[in-house]
């Protein structure tokens, strides 16, 4: 008996069939970040305008998710509003993408997974905020998001803040450079660290425009290259929670996640909370401005790699 593959239950949303009949640039966005990464109504209201300033940069967004069995590519208001609202919302990567389809389930998509999405849409740039890494304490746990492989198999360029400053960076960086994935540090020298610009970490590349890294894109293309980039924009100096002050919270917040035994997929959400509260709500705020600063970005590069990416 053979089972014939299915097609892929892909559903664009009105806005989003439309740029691509047009040709316009397209910018992906995941919703993990949505159903796990903030608290409700930030967690929409973000969501929003950061779809709005991908538009206002020329941009059009795909705000990616599973819906009901469905792969949907840009969500309509009202069913990012049910995304939001919906109860028990698988968190879904690369390992759980299939299946979650197969049973016509509904679930947020993480960097992982919206890679594997806008590359079946055709779409090359995505903004998320900060991508997953190696967690501290891998020597024991060996947790390491599916984030950093995926950088490596799909031909996305990713523009984030850098990894979460919860993990180990140094970790998450030496992964990085064993699976061959261009790490780019716009602007500066050193590697942001998502609230604060300093990680005290070289920045491996570095690039200054949005044109040099849609360049570098295409010519990963022409090289045949499988894996993506990760653009690490620094949040802007006037949203940024200083290195300083960021490191003691996060010790704070790790102790408390590993005295509660909090593991796996709970992880990130756990510590995003607690540092939520350790900072009286700053580091939802710069959560906010490094997302809506990495889609501008993201649109820029959509925007050149429309035109060829030179
Ligand atoms: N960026 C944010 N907040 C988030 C995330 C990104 O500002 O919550 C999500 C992304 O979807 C990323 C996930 O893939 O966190 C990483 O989770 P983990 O560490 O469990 O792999």
């Amino acid at each position: 008996m053979s089972i014939l593959p299915p097609t892929l239950p892909l559903a664009f949303s009105p806005e989003v069939a439309d740029a691509r009949a047009d040709g316009r640039p397209l910018v992906a966005l995941e919703t993990t970040i949505v159903t796990h990464g903030m608290p409700s109504p930030q967690n929409v209201e973000t969501a929003q305008a950061v779809e709005a300033d991908i538009r206002a940069a020329g941009a059009v967004p795909a705000t990616i998710a599973v819906m009901d069995g469905t792969l949907h590519i840009g969500l309509t208001e009202d069913e990012l509003h049910r995304l939001a609202e919906a109860r028990d919302v698988a968190k879904l990567s690369r390992a759980d993408l299939a299946a979650c389809l197969a049973r016509r389930g509904t679930g947020s998509t993480t960097v992982a997974a919206t890679m594997i999405a806008a590359r079946a849409a055709g779409i090359a740039v995505f903004a998320t905020g900060g991508i997953g890494g190696v967690h501290r304490g891998w020597e024991t746990t060996l947790d390491i998001s599916a984030d950093l492989q995926e950088l490596a198999q799909t031909p996305v360029t990713v523009v984030a803040a850098g990894a979460k400053a919860i993990l180990d960076l140094p970790a998450t960086f030496e992964v990085l450079e064993t699976l061959g994935v261009p790490v780019i540090a716009y602007g500066q020298d050193e590697m942001p660290a998502f609230w604060s610009r300093a990680s005290g970490l070289p920045a491996p590349l570095r690039m200054d425009s949005a044109a040099e890294i849609a360049a570098a894109h295409a010519m990963r293309t022409a090289l045949g290259l499988p894996g993506g980039q990760l653009v690490a924009n620094p949040i802007d100096p006037a949203d940024e929670i200083p290195r300083d002050e960021m490191l003691p919270v996060i010790e704070s917040a790790l102790a408390e996640a590993s005295a509660q035994g909090i593991s796996a997929k709970a992880v990130t959400p756990f510590l995003l909370d607690r540092i939520f509260h350790l900072t009286d709500g700053r580091s939802l705020t710069a959560n906010i401005a490094l997302v809506r600063s990495n889609a501008r970005l993201a649109a820029a590069i959509a925007a050149e790699l429309g035109t060829g990416g030179r």
